[in-house]
């Protein structure tokens, strides 16, 4: 029997980015970044799953998975190796991807930024430099054109807030900035590009499907009655989950520093795209210069293999907010867990998705769950330790091994719900 049933027609399916499945992504800020050793372990991309080789044998992995949809990102570097030269063989190349999904019957979401930039356009101020969202534009504007007959769903940009605060004020990710000033401009500049790719997207497809992927934290005060986390706890919220949504639908940029009207930005998503992965606990504290902000996970929680908290109703929480904050169909472009030995993936693939059927129950039109991530890859500045595989890579041989929670999935997508065998075995 199945206990929860989700909507006709949903989409069922996983995400990947460009840089950490296809290898070889010579040519991007990334690249240049691990080359340096500044990677955990000092590891580099190399040939991450050889995914670009490989993507025939990885999509028939998706199709008997049961999934009806797959999200992937296009690489900016390989269409444009430098200012205006395009390159034909890398556009074929996913004009075949593309095909070879479309016969499958697996609906493609393409993201067309995830994070890595073309080396040219790095060496130009990146995304800190306005001229960057007149490149990215003609980049789309291209791409859009190419694959308007193969692609419906777009997401121009993965994490706009997750990148800017990454790269320009945490100093984790190229160009390893710490400076509010320099995120909100960057923020900025992501905003005015997102909002007119939308328009050259919908010149161009008049029925397509527009979004981001929204990446959306759960931020709870360390001390519920502290007068001073509670304003952190807004700090933080403000910042990384509103500010950015606001402009594209409002069309209001209001952030520390900077406030912009943006006319054009307004009312410029079909449906939202959410990546939600877990919650953080925040407080001040004095010791922790310039920005007084404490970041901590309580010692009981329980963690994934990255140290994040699993925090399901957080998921609930944040598809409920966001619904009617935008009143658009969502779509759930990423959610997933660091978990190399399987143990807690598949509690929490099913807890996760039993506080989507809530929120659905109660009037949330939710279209599509796509899990991060179809197979293990390359995780950014944590190398390849992390480990987010409904498939495990062994990356020597590069193999591919069901884990248990990819059989799982394949259940759900199969049933188009989640049965009470499923909730006996892993719930109880
Ligand atoms: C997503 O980011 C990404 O879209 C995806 O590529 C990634 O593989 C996946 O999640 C799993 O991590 O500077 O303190 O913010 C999730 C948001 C943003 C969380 C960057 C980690 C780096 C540390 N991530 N952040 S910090």
């Amino acid at each position: 029997m199945i206990r929860y049933a989700f909507p006709d027609g949903f989409f069922w399916g996983t995400a990947v980015s460009s840089h950490q499945v296809e290898g070889n992504n010579t040519n991007n800020d990334w690249w240049e970044f691990e080359s340096q050793g500044k990677v955990k372990n000092k590891e580099i991309s190399g040939n991450a799953c050889d995914h670009w080789n490989k993507y025939e044998e990885d999509f028939q992995i998706i199709k008997e998975m049961k999934n009806n949809a797959f999200r992937f990102s296009i690489e900016w570097s390989r269409i444009e190796p430098s200012l205006g030269i395009f390159d034909g063989s890398s556009i074929e190349h996913y004009k075949k991807m593309l095909s070879s999904l479309r016969n499958r019957e697996i609906e493609p979401f393409v993201t067309l930024h995830h994070f890595t930039n073309p080396i040219w356009v790095a060496r130009e101020g990146g995304w800190l430099n306005e001229k960057t969202v007149d490149y990215f534009l003609k980049y789309v504007e291209k791409v859009v054109k190419e694959y308007k007959d193969l692609v419906r769903y777009w997401i121009t940009i993965n994490e706009p807030n997750a990148y800017a605060f990454a790269s320009y004020l945490m100093g984790m990710f190229p160009p390893q900035e710490k400076s509010l000033l320099k995120m909100i401009t960057v923020l900025n500049n992501m905003v005015k590009a997102h909002a007119k790719a939308y328009e050259i997207i919908h010149e161009i497809i008049p029925d397509a499907m527009v979004s981001i992927a929204y990446n959306v934290m759960i931020f709870d005060p360390i001390n519920p009655s502290s007068f001073f986390d509670k304003k952190i706890q807004n700090f933080l919220d403000r910042l990384y989950n509103l500010i950015f949504l606001e402009t594209i639908l409002t069309g209001k940029f209001s952030a520390p520093f900077k406030k912009e009207n943006i006319p054009y930005a307004k009312n410029t998503i079909d449906y939202l795209g959410i990546n939600y992965y877990t919650r953080l606990h925040v407080g001040f504290d004095i010791k922790t210069f310039p920005f007084f902000v404490k970041l901590y996970v309580p010692e009981n929680a329980e963690k994934s293999d990255f140290g994040w908290e699993i925090y399901p109703e957080g998921f609930y929480k944040v598809v409920k907010r966001f619904w009617e904050m935008v009143k658009k169909p969502i779509i759930i472009t990423e959610n997933g867990i660091s978990d190399a030995k399987d143990e807690k993936r598949p509690k929490y693939l099913l807890s996760h998705l039993i506080e989507l059927h809530r929120a659905i129950q109660e009037g949330v039109k939710v279209l599509g769950y796509l899990h991060w991530s179809l197979m293990d890859n390359f995780e950014w500045a944590e190398g390849f330790s992390q480990r987010f595989g409904l498939i495990e890579v062994d990356f020597k041989t590069q193999e591919r091994r069901w884990r248990n929670s990819g059989k799982i999935y394949k259940n759900i997508s199969e049933n188009n719900g989640i049965s009470d065998e499923l909730i006996e075995k892993y719930l109880k």
